[in-house]
């Protein structure tokens, strides 16, 4: 079934904020932002910006009917600065104006005196002048400390990832439109519904149940809209409560990109120990996460990283230790795989430098350790794996051994091109780490026509969450999808949404979903069980149609849906639905909190063009463990955008802030994202059937987040390329690997190295 909003997408009919029409008297905002990255405000200079014409009103902390307050998981986090600032773009003022024009106009005109202080934008920094969100996280298995006399080969070294912007098509906004008896109706460009609310409600100081907050689709989030939605609907929701009119803010792009966080840049310490029959033995890792200057979705973040410090792998003895550490960033925040893609890069970079060392392709390595269905992850889960079965099968089917003695052919050819290959496999796991996020719930009605409508808790942006829902309602109730409609997501109509991340929407709400459309269909087929005179157990739906033990009769969807109503039947149900079988114990870090992994092998190639240091995918070929996928159309477009990001990530997505902690990459002329010919020539989708999830929707297996990790390969796949060049290049494991540094290290002389990092060998006699 295609994509249920491909029409309209085309057409350019589908509404998001900004088409909704205003409401006459409507009035729009604009946040002034610090100009400094961290001090104490002295001064803020209102009067020039008040005198501009059309401006309202300026709110300030002071303004503030609630509390100051929108930290999710912890409360530090003030909606608008009062005497510190903490990042470059905090929020200080909120300009209201009749117009959106006069709104920025005003905002340049407000002046501050800050008192600088000391600026931290390094990770390690911060942890070393103990500027720490949350206490060090540790997870262990088994006893590395032990395990390292009984290694033949020891690997150290550093390993970095840089952050990477959300660029979401639609930039954040919200549309805050007063209600009768002081309640406010808020639109807002969410992936939390509840956590949009919830931060209006602190501010205002209004109830839940005051406050409704409605999303119709996003343009896009990828993790950017999942905490970082909230800020501007409590701005316009303070302001609406205060004015009592609409009030509107829809962000421009560079105010967007100056003042959300991204994806969390990592610092990170690996040592690896290998036995000589290449098994890893030991493994140790330590995480410095820059957080930026508040926790946000953090410390969620850096458990992920952890759950995902071994990726596919089976270590016996692992200690990884994360530090989430407080610099004067925008709070970084969730970004599609939510620190577990950092995780991943530093077992891969680990691996790649030992297999450097040993004069063995990395394959070998990551083969020989791939997990297998028994094994325990270091968070005590126990895996059912399928990540050999995903490796074998791409090595089969893309015949790895013909592409290899075509690249080598290749490069023996080639002076001025170089191919490199690298395989990427991934392990991800499905479910918020937190458990008690991992509930659902769907309000089903079936109208008199046999019209149905479906609400869930599931924000649709642009991934195909609707389009799966849908198919759900009209597989349980074997009707025409036509009959169906997935209704805009409302905090007045379901309640205390998780928010759509995790890559578990699909599955938490079609879940829900299918248990209140079973629910009303039980109740169908027992009126009509009644009226016929038969058992309930002899009836079943095919085709709009009842069928009494297998044969058609005429009875039909509408006329059983009449029947029901006639006997005062309901034709609504309200479902929850949380995850069974998951649990986690933060004191151990021992528990079972995946419903399930998906697995996943990528072969990605690239061409290096060696004189200029650019480069193009030849081709990203993999397989991917589907479960058995409900939509082939829809997961296919998430796998292929997946590996563009992350490729994008990887490659040549560079986020820089300078010392002063001020962001420099801050538009689309400075910060470069993958277009159409920097994807792959050929992405070749393998899917993996298997047929055990049961805790995924239909068996149909999340698809959101995991493929972006494929493109992890693409670092190592240049790394590959360049060696074949250069095949003394020290390559520090530090992405993005843009085309200077690749440049830099095709000509790099071993002994002229810079950016030459400290590596141990240290052979242990056997
Ligand atoms: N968001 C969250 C996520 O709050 N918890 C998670 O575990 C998670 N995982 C992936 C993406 N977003
Ligand atoms: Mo997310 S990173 O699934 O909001």
């Amino acid at each position: 079934m295609k994509n249920i909003d491909s029409t309209t997408h085309v057409k350019g009919e589908s509404i998001y904020l900004d088409d909704i029409p205003l409401i006459n008297g409507t009035l729009f905002g604009a946040a002034f932002g610090s100009p400094i990255a961290h001090g104490v405000i002295r001064n803020l200079h209102l009067d020039e910006a008040l005198q501009e014409s059309g401006v309202i009103k300026i709110l300030t902390y002071k303004d503030i009917t609630g509390i100051n307050q929108i930290g999710g998981i912890i409360p530090d986090e003030p909606l608008l600065a009062e005497h510190h600032v903490h990042f470059c773009g905090m929020p200080a003022a909120f300009v209201v104006a009749e117009t959106d024009d006069a709104a920025r106009a005003a905002v340049k005109k407000i002046k501050v005196d800050i008192d600088p202080l000391p600026v931290i934008t390094d990770p390690r920094e911060a942890k070393e002048k103990n500027e720490l969100i949350i206490p060090p996280r540790t997870f262990v298995l088994g006893d590395v400390d032990a395990a390292w006399s009984g290694c033949t080969h020891i690997f150290e070294g550093i390993a970095e990832t840089n952050g990477q912007e959300h660029l979401y098509i639609e930039t954040q906004g919200a549309y805050a439109i007063p209600q009768e008896n002081g309640a406010i109706k808020i639109y807002s460009s969410t992936q939390s519904p509840r956590a949009t609310q919830q931060a209006s409600c602190k501010v205002t100081g209004l109830l839940m149940h005051q406050i409704e907050v409605e999303v119709t689709r996003l343009g896009g989030a990828f993790g950017g809209k999942e905490d970082q939605a909230n800020a501007w609907a409590a701005m316009c929701a303070l302001a609406s409560h205060l004015l009592k009119r609409p009030v509107k803010y829809s962000l421009h792009r560079m105010e967007d990109m100056a003042m959300t966080g991204k994806r969390h840049p990592y610092s990170s310490d690996f040592k690896i120990g290998l036995d000589k029959d290449l098994k890893i033995v030991a493994y140790e890792a330590t995480f410095y996460q820059n957080a930026g200057a508040a926790a946000d979705l953090s410390p969620a973040v850096l458990e992920r990283t952890l759950f995902h410090c071994t990726n596919s792998y089976f270590i016996p003895n692992v200690k990884a230790k994360a530090y989430s550490c407080r610099t004067h960033l925008p709070p970084n925040t969730a970004f599609r795989g939510f620190g577990g893609p950092q995780g991943m890069f530093v077992i891969e970079a680990a691996i790649a430098k030992a297999a450097e060392y040993l004069g063995v392709d990395a394959s070998v390595i990551q083969k020989k350790n791939l997990n297998q269905t028994g094994d325990e992850f270091p968070y005590g889960q126990v895996a059912v794996s399928e990540a050999k079965a995903c490796w074998e099968k791409a090595e089969t089917i893309y015949d790895v051994n013909a592409l290899r003695k075509e690249i080598k052919s290749f490069n023996d050819q080639s002076k001025l091109y170089k191919k490199g290959l690298a395989f990427m496999p991934v392990c991800f796991g499905i479910s918020f780490t937190n458990t008690m996020m991992n509930q659902a719930r769907a309000l089903v009605h079936v109208y008199t026509d046999g019209s149905v409508s479906v609400t869930t808790g599931a924000i649709e942006m642009g991934q195909g969450v609707n389009t799966k829902i849908l198919q759900v309602a009209s597989q349980v109730f074997s009707i025409s999808p036509e009959r169906i409609r997935i209704q805009s997501t409302s905090t007045h109509k379901i309640a205390n949404t998780s928010p759509s991340a995790a890559s578990a929407t699909a599955d938490l709400n079609g879940k829900a979903t299918l248990m209140a459309c079973a629910a009303i269909r039980g109740r169908l087929l027992a009126v009509a069980a009644e009226a016929l005179n038969v058992e309930t157990s002899s009836l079943e739906l095919k085709n709009e149609k009842l069928c009494v033990n297998g044969n058609e009769c005429d009875w039909d969807w509408q006329r059983l849906v009449m029947a029901a109503f006639l006997k005062r039947v309901s034709l609504s149900e309200h479902a929850h639905y949380a995850t069974p079988e998951i649990h986690f114990d933060k004191l151990k870090e021992k528990g079972h909190p995946f419903a399930y992994h998906v697995y996943g092998t990528a072969i990605i190639i690239v061409t290096v063009d060696c004189l200029r240091g650019t480069y193009e995918f030849d081709a990203v070929k993999l397989v991917h463990d589907f479960g058995y996928s409900m939509n082939t159309a829809i997961d296919r477009g998430q796998i292929e955008g997946g590996i563009v990001q992350g490729i994008g990530w990887m490659t040549m997505e560079e986020i820089v802030y300078d010392k002063e902690g001020r962001l420099r990459s801050n538009s689309l002329s400075t910060y470069k994202v993958p277009d159409i010919y920097s994807v792959p020539r050929i992405i070749d989708i393998d899917p993996l059937q298997t047929h055990k999830d049961n805790l995924a929707i239909f068996r149909s297996k999340a698809v959101g987040e995991p493929p972006l990790m494929y493109g992890i390969g693409a670092y190592f796949a240049l790394r590959n390329a360049i060696k074949a060049f250069n095949p003394s290049a020290q390559i520090s494991f530090s992405a993005p690997m843009t085309p200077e540094k690749v440049l830099v290290s095709l000509y790099q002389k071993q002994e002229s190295s810079t950016h030459e990092q400290t590596i141990k060998h240290m052979a242990i006699p056997s």
